[in-house]
């Protein structure tokens, strides 16, 4: 592998264009088999890099056949005038201060399984161009920081592709000879080529408006296939609610008179910020009650959300280059979230976005594929659209807002669009705004700094120390962060710790520490900044139990000698409803490590039944707040216990969580199953947080009831997947049923395929379901599944639910006989040929593999060794393979 291997890209590199592109004005003549593209570009010197004398320019293209280069008026000749290789057109010395230069370009869109660049889905044209997808399109310089406006001009046959979008508004329309048609669009907003999009298509819309706080009117749309156009409302809805919320939240207002968003069924990741036509996965548009789960609702939401934001961090004020990304996913994740907190209930939102950091961030930090959130180098950019970038990204962002407070952080958020709106700009650039907007907080910002250098997550120890005579309680934190790949030594970082002291009687008690003159808050933040501090409160009265990181307030991993009394305590009292949360979990995982410890000693596993009683008390209150106490009564995911040793006991861990689930399902039956019924819908179906609260609680609760195998419990799964109404209550009664032994188990999933064949999304879960079933077969099942007709190699979606379900099922893909493992290499390898994005997605599964025990190493090995053997392969999977071999 090493010779000849991928270079890496250095962030120390940086250097600006010598040339500025202003203007760019495209032609697209989409025919089957060849389609022409022709670019004419204003070019300028870049004042930003004086320099002196002819100047190269060394424009970016791949796949690309080159028809002619003008330069003026003068036709160019290959070779003396200019030199093409496999990656770029170079035109030696480009003389003078500005110049236009006119590139035609053949590409065929049909052959392009990547996705990325102009390709075709269902037929319909569509682009994908972050990160460097425009180079695929025609020659330029494929970096953020060239900013140029763009004039478009779309022509294709008019009967099948009626629909001919780009950014920007449509300035004029027209038809051409041959039933060819035409649409020309004008963006008047400078933007880097990777926010350039193309559709082209026999599509359908549904059409909104939103009157913004200026008043100004601005048409929404949303095209679809045709017969998609009543899943679309919800998508619209959550359009029109996050540029309310931005307003609002953010003071930020749309810029242009129309927004659109086009969903197509092939897309490699979720959805794309394109300015003023977003592309979307289907997933992240389609949604009717029937075909669509409650966690799809709230993902379009978000989603919509998300892309809508960028329009403000990531469009108008972007990245300088590529290692700049967390400037504008982070920050756009956190807004995101922000939102989806509003709009449902925030509490609830936090234990989810932890969940999911710590269930995918935690690992990846942790394994040989870590990295930091401005990363120092790259091989292939898209393989650093990472966890890491985006939510741990985010939980900075959080941070900022912590230690700044609501007002402080809008404050800078207000200096950064003032300063940099219309620029490509940096992470230090945002953290300079963020400071000088709040010139009297006392925090030192070259230490924040860190978070986006230093890889790893860190740990903190923490103690007290109650003093019953002096009435103090000295807390003490000591922090560490794992030596990662590249970086074996680390400073210590400035993280917010919110907290509070709970009292006996369960209230937080007011806080008031050594050299303080009065008590304030119950609640409160601190800074820790070094290695080792202490800080001591006074007018104690009673030992108390601390709440320490309320709100999960820097993205650590906490360890406190907490005992099993002082947890079911917190669980029960603790004013922060994340805190409460994280009581239950770190109790749960203390238990259920131990049974894994009680299992690897050969000793039977046994369940403390203080544990049962903290459960029936979660149960007694769970109709409190539902959705919280669905999240509160459900175990710690298996990957999350993996992360807590150092070697991964695979069947163990899966063992003790089931017998555990089947502890607290026989000893709370009756219970479970009053809530269940007290769950049950009255009057019509809706995605309200009240209903969406009520379905999760009850299908917690059917479960618990389920993991007893009891036949009242099996009669209640299979009536409520024959009569539900929704598909929150049919899928997680199949997947219920699909995880048992019922012998209903084939003609369910049978039936269930029968009647949804005709819906790609609803699909992806029934292949999901199979491959994530804890079922001995399932290895099996999921090769035989890769012929089935509704499944296809190419459809990222399709790939994610299969092959992606089946890398996340705990223990069929980590079988100790490395089927599992290879069965991943197979598919890696043939989609390396395809689709090497997806294929790299793929590929990551391995990443923790020398966490596992010998005989799983070796399997690992083995795989990961053949993957790096395949000819001509990809950066994309080369880059991670080549890092989780090394070390
Ligand atoms: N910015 C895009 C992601 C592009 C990924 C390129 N491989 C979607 C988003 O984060 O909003
Ligand atoms: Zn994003």
């Amino acid at each position: 592998m090493d010779k000849g291997s991928p270079k890496a890209i250095h962030l120390k590199d940086y250097a600006a264009p010598a040339w500025r592109i202003d203007t760019v004005d495209l032609h697209f003549d989409l025919r089957d088999g060849a389609t022409t593209v022709t670019s004419r570009l204003g070019l300028r010197r870049n004042p930003a890099r004086p320099t002196q004398g002819p100047q190269p320019l060394v424009l970016d293209g791949q796949d690309l056949a080159l028809l002619s280069v003008t330069l003026g008026n003068r036709t160019l000749t290959a070779g003396t005038d200019y030199t093409v290789d496999a990656e770029t057109l170079t035109l030696p010395g480009l003389d003078g201060t500005e110049a236009s230069l006119e590139i035609v370009t053949r590409i065929t869109p049909e052959t392009n399984t990547a996705l990325e660049g102009l390709y075709k889905s269902s037929g319909n044209y569509c682009t994908q161009c972050e990160a460097e997808g425009f180079r695929k399109i025609t020659y330029f310089q494929d970096r953020p920081d060239v900013m140029a406006k763009y004039t478009v001009t779309v022509e294709a046959e008019r009967a099948r592709y009626p629909v001919l979008l780009s950014n920007g508004n449509l300035v004029d329309q027209g038809e051409s000879p041959d039933g060819r048609h035409w649409t020309r669009w004008q963006d008047p907003w400078p933007k880097p080529c990777y926010l350039f999009a193309l559709v082209a298509g026999d599509l359908r819309h549904i059409e909104d408006r939103f009157r913004t706080c200026s008043g100004r009117d601005v048409t929404l749309r949303i095209y679809v296939e045709p017969g998609n156009e009543d899943k679309c409302a919800h998508a619209m809805d959550s359009l029109k609610k996050s540029m309310k919320w931005d307003e609002e939240a953010y003071g930020r207002e749309y810029d242009l008179d129309v927004f659109n968003i086009v969903a197509v069924g092939d897309f490699n990741m979720g959805a794309m910020e394109n300015k003023s036509l977003n592309i979307f996965n289907t997933k992240y548009i389609l949604a009717r009650p029937d075909t669509a789960t409650d966690t799809d609702f709230l993902g379009i939401e978000s989603v919509v959300a998300h892309e809508y934001f960028h329009n403000w961090t990531g469009n108008r004020v972007t990245c300088r280059d590529w290692f700049q990304l967390s400037l504008k996913e982070g920050l756009t994740v956190f807004r995101d979230q922000q939102f989806s907190a509003d709009m449902n209930s925030a509490p609830v939102k936090r234990i989810q976005d932890v969940q999911r950091l710590r269930q995918v961030q935690f690992t990846e930090d942790a394994g040989p594929t870590a990295h930091p959130v401005r990363p120092e180098s790259y091989i292939e950019i898209n393989n650093f659209y990472t966890p890491t970038v985006y939510e741990k990204g985010a939980e900075v962002l959080r941070m900022y807002r912590t230690l700044l407070g609501a007002a402080g952080y809008r404050k800078g958020i207000d200096l950064y669009f003032q300063r940099h709106d219309g620029q490509a700009v940096t992470t230090d650039d945002f953290l300079a705004a963020m400071r000088d907007a709040n010139p009297d907080v006392a925090v030192d910002w070259e230490q924040f700094r860190l978070w986006y250098a230093q890889a790893g997550t860190p740990v903190i120890d923490a103690d007290g120390q109650y003093d019953a005579a002096a009435r103090t309680y000295t807390l003490t934190l000591h922090q560490t962060i794992p030596a990662t790949p590249g970086q074996p030594v680390k400073q210590p970082m400035l993280m917010p710790v919110a907290l509070g002291l709970v009292g006996t009687d369960g209230r937080d008690l007011p806080l008031r520490l050594q050299g303080e003159a009065a008590a304030g808050e119950g609640s409160r933040v601190l800074v820790l900044n070094q290695a080792r501090q202490s800080v001591t409160f006074v007018d104690v009265p009673t030992a108390p139990v601390p709440s320490l990181f309320r709100g999960f307030s820097a993205p650590i991993r906490l360890r406190f000698p907490y005992s099993d009394a002082q947890l079911t305590f917190l669980m029960a009292h603790d004013s922060d409803a994340f805190n409460r949360w994280e009581a239950g979990q770190t109790l749960a995982v203390k238990i259920l490590l131990d049974m894994v410890a009680d299992r690897a000693a050969g000793r039977p596993m046994t369940v403390p039944p203080a544990f049962l009683e903290a459960v029936g008390a979660t149960l007694a209150r769970a109709h409190d707040d539902r959705s919280f106490a669905s999240l509160a009564l459900t175990l710690p995911s298996e990957t999350y216990l993996g992360q807590q040793m150092d070697v991964i006991d695979v069947d163990g861990i899966h063992a003790a969580r089931e017998q555990l689930r089947q502890a607290i399902g026989s000893a709370h039956a009756d219970t479970l199953r009053a809530v269940y019924d007290a769950c049950r819908e009255h009057g019509p179906f809706s995605i309200t947080p009240d209903a969406i609260g009520r379905r999760a609680l009850k299908n917690t609760a059917l479960a618990y009831l389920m993991a007893t195998g009891g036949a009242d419990a099996q009669a209640l799964c299979l009536q409520q997947y024959r009569t539900a109404a929704g598909m929150t209550d049919v899928i997680i009664a199949l997947m219920l049923i699909a995880d048992s032994d019922m012998a209903e188990r084939q003609s369910c999933l049978d039936a269930f395929a029968e009647r949804w064949q005709g819906e790609a999304l609803v699909m992806d879960k029934w292949f999901m379901i199979q491959a994530m079933a804890g079922h001995p077969e399932t290895v099996k099942r999921v090769t035989a599944l890769l012929s089935h007709p509704g499944f296809s190699i190419r459809n990222p979606n399709k790939v994610y639910a299969l092959v992606g379900g089946f890398t996340g099922n705990p223990v069929c893909f980590h079988a100790a006989d490395g089927s599992g493992y290879a069965f991943l290499a197979d598919r890696v390898i043939e989609l390396n040929a395809l689709n090497p994005q997806v294929a790299s997605r793929m590929v990551k599964a391995f990443a923790r593999w020398r966490n596992y025990d010998g005989e799983r190493q070796a399997a690992a090995k083995v795989a990961l060794e053949r993957i790096a053997h395949t000819p001509d392969l990809s950066r994309d999977v080369y880059e991670i393979v080549a890092r989780s071999l090394e070390g």
